[in-house]
């Protein structure tokens, strides 16, 4: 089932109120619903081009390749390449804390 690597606009949303809860009301119980937001094509990781997708329609503007590849070198704790659902909670809370 190939999805688009895009959010919906009500996917859109969502993502950005999550993270607002996460980092304006420490609220970690939501941070497996975002994780599956950034997880556009369900396989249960998030891959390079689905950060990249996601982090550019968060922000407004594309983010270029090279700080997606640092973003995800400085989440990849077992050096996959791709982060997964613990490495996602931790450099989340690594950014708010
Ligand atoms: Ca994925
Ligand atoms: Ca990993």
């Amino acid at each position: 089932m190939a999805r688009h690597l895009q959010l919906s606009q009500e996917e859109l949303e969502r993502v950005t109120k999550l993270m607002s809860e996460f980092y304006d009301h420490r609220d970690d119980s939501k941070l497996h619903d975002l994780f599956r937001l950034f997880d556009l094509n369900g396989n249960g990781t998030i891959e390079a081009t689905e950060l990249q997708a996601v982090m550019s329609q968060v922000s407004g503007e594309r983010i270029p390749e090279e700080e997606i590849r640092d973003m995800i070198r400085e989440a990849d704790a077992n050096k996959n390449g791709v982060i997964e659902f613990n490495e996602f909670i931790e450099v989340m809370r690594r950014h708010r804390d």
